[in-house]
């Protein structure tokens, strides 16, 4: 089997997500930094391997994919093809009931957590303390508070993982982004203890622990 090559800085959240889900199924990779100060991303080498110039990407043989969620969808797969009754369909299972509620999280992810934390972590994390905008942090802190009451609510089901008894996918992406919701600083952050149980037990994870959980930069 080829090493899969994955590109992208190790403190990207898209990219720290992929390399929890390779853990997880046990694939070896070789990360390449890229983006931001490292660059890479604007070259046209890059660029045909994927054209908005982000990161991560994944060069698995003569697959080549982008869009982190796609990434970690199609790695799930590929153990799933290689060991049916394996690692990869507990992250992602094979039935249509169970994989649509995981599904849902990837897409929620993307569609309502991501918009409604970048503020907060970019302007507490990314921006020096006197050029931070105030009111687009607080509101945006207010705006993820929202969302994840959401998955506290959805966890008072009293399982211990998002979609039941055992990780599946949407732990990994929802957990590298509750890193960041608990790494920063935030005014009055709602008491969300099913949440914090949740993350708790998933940043026990080898994959979390050394991809996830080093200080936000
Ligand atoms: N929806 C895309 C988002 C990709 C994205 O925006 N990645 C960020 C890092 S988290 C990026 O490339 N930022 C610019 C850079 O690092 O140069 C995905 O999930 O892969």
């Amino acid at each position: 089997m080829d090493t899969l090559r994955i590109w992208g800085r190790a403190n990207s959240v898209n990219v720290q997500k992929v390399l929890w889900c390779c853990t997880e199924l046990g694939f070896a990779f070789e990360r390449i930094d890229a983006g931001l100060h490292f660059g890479q991303v604007d070259t046209p080498e890059y660029r045909a391997m994927n054209p908005n110039g982000r990161v991560p990407t994944l060069v698995d043989g003569d697959v080549v994919l982008w869009e982190s969620n796609a990434i970690i969808r199609y790695l799930a797969l590929k153990h799933i093809e290689q060991a049916p009754d394996g690692a990869g369909g507990r992250l992602y299972p094979v039935g249509a009931a169970p994989r649509a509620r995981v599904e849902r999280w990837l897409d929620w992810t993307l569609a309502t957590l991501q918009p409604a934390e970048r503020d907060l972590f970019w302007g507490m994390v990314r921006v020096p303390p006197e050029k931070r905008d105030m009111a687009a942090i607080t509101a945006s802190a207010k705006a993820s508070g929202a969302a994840w009451s959401v998955l506290d609510g959805h966890l008072a089901h009293g399982r211990p993982f998002v979609e039941g008894d055992h990780l599946t996918l949407a732990d990994i992406v929802l957990g590298g982004y509750a890193r960041r919701w608990y790494g920063v600083e935030v005014a009055d952050r709602p008491d969300l203890p099913r949440l914090r149980a949740w993350y708790d037990r998933v940043a026990e994870r080898p994959g979390f622990q050394r991809y996830v959980a080093p200080p936000l930069t």
